[in-house]
């Protein structure tokens, strides 16, 4: 079986946990390449919930190499809480079964400050981001003046390092009209921490190296979905990473020749959270009901999602941003019970029809969904684990989807139990 990588392919929370759960039963190494605690994977095995956020899925599955590669922000106050939530129900983390790349940059507490002023002054202007410090974090690794993990191992030289950070910091926070940050607490907090995480840092590319020479199966864990994406997204209603598949490879050291198989996890329907473009949103009773049914809800923030009708158009454009091979589709069981649905094949933009989402945020506010009608179904597609308990009309459905996004439908999700799960090919 060739290496995986799982991608979200609309704007995150198409429950890629319970697939990187299910491909990890499969895999030896499960690697996050991006983001940070900004992610929220819900995972239910036996019926027991486990939430996550900055670690990798494999790592509620004894026997499991996890890691959080260089192109992760990780704030290590946030990961410690994790770990300590997590050992609280039973699982066991050790540097023998998480390592943490020791050139990922560090999330710190002045980052999500930093987000929160810059959204509460933003007033309509806002990104409606998690206000965990992500953008403000990412902003520090490319301007070159980041406190990396290996960092906290050199503490004679922690010092300078953080004043570099902060003659950039306290020059926004003054003009904010807020309190300095004092260099000798900002040390003092990081050295404080430093014993709870120092020991899972380690050259991750090469642990990642050797452990693919000797056999073992790697499964590439995305966070947040391809709309996202920095560069590919809805921008600037983006997070402040790559999102794309491509970024499995740069966001944890390895070439992108590894990435044998893209999977794209795909909601049958349309979520949103936070502010930005939005084509299907529907804000009426269907859109009520997709969030009712769905239980749309953020895992980490408890925010409610923005919900409509399932984007072929957008999904297309997502799956080749990212050489998808096949997608899960999810969440179909939501869909139960409608007369109608409703499928986006393309957009009409100043009286011009396209077949994808052009990159303006002007273009993408203003464009008008073009809709195919098709019909429900009325039995219950929950819990199915075979084609032939799906209704005729929701296997058109599947079909349907499968040839307006040009990629084969790899399997399909009904519930959020692991085995509840039709494999298509
Ligand atoms: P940020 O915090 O800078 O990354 O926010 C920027 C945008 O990215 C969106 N974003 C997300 N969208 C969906 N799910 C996310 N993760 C959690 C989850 C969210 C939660 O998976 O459940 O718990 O509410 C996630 N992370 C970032 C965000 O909404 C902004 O639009
Ligand atoms: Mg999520």
């Amino acid at each position: 079986m060739a290496d995986v990588a799982v991608i979200g392919a609309q704007w995150g929370d198409e429950g890629k946990g319970k697939l990187v759960d299910w491909l990890s039963a499969r895999a030896d190494v499960v690697v996050r390449f991006q983001g940070g605690h900004n992610a929220g994977h819900t995972l239910v095995i036996d019926g027991k919930v486990y939430k996550l956020a900055l670690l990798p899925s494999g790592i509620v599955r004894p026997g499991k190499l996890s890691m959080i590669g260089n192109g992760v922000v990780v704030d290590p106050w946030a990961l410690a809480d994790e770990m300590d939530r997590l050992r609280g129900q039973g699982v066991a983390i050790s540097p023998e079964n998480l390592v943490i790349a020791e050139n990922a940059c560090l999330i710190l507490p002045l980052h999500g400050e930093l987000d929160a002023l810059r959204e509460n002054a933003a007033g309509d202007g806002k990104i409606g981001t998690t206000k965990r410090g992500i953008g403000p974090a990412y902003e520090d690794k490319v301007g070159r003046r980041a406190i990396r993990l290996v960092d906290l191992a050199y503490p004679d030289t922690l010092a300078d390092k953080v004043a570099r950070l902060l003659t950039h910091h306290n020059a926004i926070r003054r003009g904010l009209g807020e309190t300095e940050i004092d260099a000798d607490d900002l040390v003092a907090q990081l050295q404080e921490i430093a014993p709870k995480i120092l020991p899972f840092a380690g050259p991750a590319w090469k642990i990642l190296h050797e452990q693919r020479e000797a056999g073992k199966r790697v499964l590439f864990e995305g966070a947040q979905g391809i709309l996202l994406d920095v560069d590919h997204g809805t921008y600037p209603f983006v997070t402040s990473s790559n999102t794309v598949a491509g970024q499995a490879a740069a966001g944890s050291g390895i070439g992108p020749s590894a990435v044998g198989y893209v999977l794209g996890i795909v909601k049958a329907y349309t979520t949103r959270v936070g502010e930005g473009p939005f084509p299907t949103e529907d804000t009426g009773p269907v859109g009520q009901r997709l969030g009712e049914r769905g239980r749309e809800f953020g895992t980490n923030t408890g925010r409610k999602r923005r919900c409509g009708w399932f984007d072929a158009a957008l999904v297309k454009q997502t799956l080749k941003l990212s050489g998808v091979h096949g997608i899960a589709l999810t969440k179909l069981d939501v869909l139960d019970g409608f007369d109608t649905l409703k499928v986006c094949i393309g957009y009409e933009v100043d009286g011009k029809r396209v077949d994808y989402l052009p990159a303006g945020m002007d273009a993408q506010r203003t464009v008008t969904p073009i809709y195919e009608d098709m019909e429900g179904w009325h039995g219950s597609t929950a819990g199915a684990r075979s084609w032939a308990d799906l209704p005729a009309e929701a296997v058109k459905y599947v079909r349907r989807i499968e040839e307006l996004i040009d990629t084969p439908v790899a399997l399909v999700s009904t519930s959020p139990e692991r085995e509840d799960v039709i494999l298509m090919r």
